[in-house]
């Protein structure tokens, strides 16, 4: 679980949601996140429900962005959080027990605390700046091996922000343990082979 992939969107699209999400666990990513920004709730749910089974018969949690209310509805194995999505226990409420919940940081103040109010894993970053996330300040490589540490040590928590496997024996240097990539491998020409490229480097 060394490699969280997410099935975004904005790269992907809609009746490409399957082929993609195969290749992507066919290639060895340990999680599937669904990420679909500015889409509608049914859409949403539409594409959820198509690439769940998938994800299950792989032995994957799927883990849906945004919506604690719908990732209960269909049975996602968990739901990531941004900093502006709201506190732990409002969505607990909306999940009931026992669904992963994991909190996006960017830098290690946030870090500390998605841990404090427990989290089950966080993001970290982004390390690099990214088209993905447009506009957002790039935090680097100098607080990984504090966040792991301090973090990373007791949760799981994935570096995150323009990571591709050029880039990534720095990252992994400077003492990340986990990584998402998102556009290094939904544009790749072959994405199975790229995410093998990128388990392979984790090892
Ligand atoms: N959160 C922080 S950076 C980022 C998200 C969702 C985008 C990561 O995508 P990419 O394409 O791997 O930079
Ligand atoms: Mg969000």
């Amino acid at each position: 679980m060394r490699l969280y992939s997410i099935l975004d969107l904005g790269y992907v699209k809609d009746a490409a949601a399957e082929r993609v999400t195969a290749a992507l666990l066919a290639g060895g990513a340990g999680l599937l996140q669904l990420r679909a920004k500015g889409c509608p709730l049914e859409q949403i749910e539409a594409v959820a429900r198509r690439v769940l089974p998938l994800c299950r018969a792989a032995g994957i949690p799927f883990i849906l962005n945004d919506h604690p209310a719908l990732a209960a509805a269909v049975g996602a194995d968990g739901v990531h959080l941004g900093q502006d999505d709201g506190s732990l226990a409002a969505a607990r409420v909306l999940t009931g027990p026992g669904m992963r919940i994991g909190r996006s940081t960017h830098s290690l103040d946030q870090a500390r605390a998605a841990l404090a109010e427990g989290f089950d894993y966080i993001g970290f970053g982004p390390l690099f700046p990214t088209p993905t996330k447009a506009g957002r300040v790039a935090i680097g490589l100098d607080d990984i091996a504090a966040m792991e540490r301090e973090v990373g040590s007791h949760i799981p928590a994935y570096c995150i922000g323009g990571i591709h496997p050029g880039n990534l024996p720095g990252v992994l240097a400077a003492g990340a343990r986990r990584v998402v990539i998102v556009s290094a491998l939904l544009q790749a020409p072959d994405i199975e082979a790229a995410t093998r490229e990128v388990v392979g480097m984790l090892g």
